[in-house]
């Protein structure tokens, strides 16, 4: 039965985010060919599991400042496909030199306020009642075209960016301001302020929202991508003043580092800045 308090959601990659520390001291001492072979063991791994682009995409990043040094952003198909991949990074012989820091667990996601309340319309329309099988199968034949309308954005490659930024988000649940009491249509239109502002940073940023209600402690991730890192400060500030984030919006830790070719994992590890990607 599709709710219509609930907008729908349309979900792509399984995602996983991975943060770690290097202990620079002891990684400085071993002898630089066990380095490079670490570091290739890494790049092999996550590889290994992905045979063409339709099998998932995942990038290194080195993080700025103190909350981790790298981080492994893995998009894949399913969760058993993550978790081959942090088996096979807890596995490598890197691992020894690495802690944990922070991880983020999420699914792609598309919201779709506005698809949402036109199915439900339509569906009226034509005379179905909300609780019937008719009005079910409707709904999930309309759902499946969507799907397929927007296969690429749920399914999307990593941009080769250089700069990214993630962190997760809440909407707010507090006593008086509480996100999920709004009703439909002023949820709707919220997100609709907030899709139009981020449209005007098309070509400057890509975003993939991930949704982790189930899943992790916050309700979504955000990851961008941007060659420029002051779009991020640009685009989150100036969301800072519509509605949805105004008065809405919870942030978690920022990350944000530099993105890098897997191959240059050993420089990395030699103390290099790794090159930006290709
Ligand atoms: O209730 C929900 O469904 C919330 C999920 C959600 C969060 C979220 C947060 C941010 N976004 C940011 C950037 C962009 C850019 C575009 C954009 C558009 C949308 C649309 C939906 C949506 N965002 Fe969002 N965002 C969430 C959901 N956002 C739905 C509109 C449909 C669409 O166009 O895809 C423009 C994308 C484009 O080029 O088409 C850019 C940023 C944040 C975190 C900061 C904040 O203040 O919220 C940045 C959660």
């Amino acid at each position: 039965v599709h709710n219509p308090f609930v907008p729908e959601t349309l979900e792509g990659w399984s995602v996983l985010h991975l943060m770690y520390r290097v202990d620079w001291g002891r990684i400085g001492d071993a002898f630089p060919g066990d380095r490079q072979q670490m570091a290739e063991e890494v790049a092999t791994a996550l590889a290994r599991s992905v045979a063409t682009a339709d099998d998932g995409a995942h990038a290194l990043v080195q993080l700025l400042g103190h909350k981790g040094d790298l981080m492994v952003i893995a998009f894949r198909r399913s969760f058993d496909d993550l978790g081959r991949v942090q088996l096979a990074l807890s596995r490598a012989h890197l691992q020894r030199y690495l802690t944990p820091t922070a991880s983020y667990v999420s699914i792609v996601e598309l919201g779709m306020y506005e698809m949402t309340a036109k199915i439900h319309r339509q569906l009226a329309e034509q005379g179905l009642s909300v609780e019937s099988d008719a009005y079910d199968a409707a709904f999930d034949a309309e759902m499946a075209r969507q799907r397929e309308r927007v296969a690429n954005r749920l399914f999307p490659a990593i941009p080769a960016t250089r700069h990214v930024c993630f962190y997760p988000m809440n909407k707010r649940r507090g006593e008086t301001l509480n996100w999920y009491a709004e009703s439909f249509e002023r949820r709707a239109d919220m997100m609709l302020e907030h899709g139009k502002i981020g449209r005007t940073y098309a070509g400057r940023v890509v975003q993939v929202i991930s949704g982790s209600i189930g899943f992790d402690d916050w309700e979504w991730g955000v990851d961008l991508f941007a060659d420029d890192p002051l779009v991020f400060k640009k685009l989150i500030y100036e969301m800072r003043f519509d509605e949805a984030s105004a008065r809405f919006a919870e942030f978690g830790p920022f990350y944000v580092g530099l993105q890098f070719p897997p191959a240059a994992l050993a420089a990395f590890l030699e103390g290099q800045l790794p090159p930006a990607m290709e």
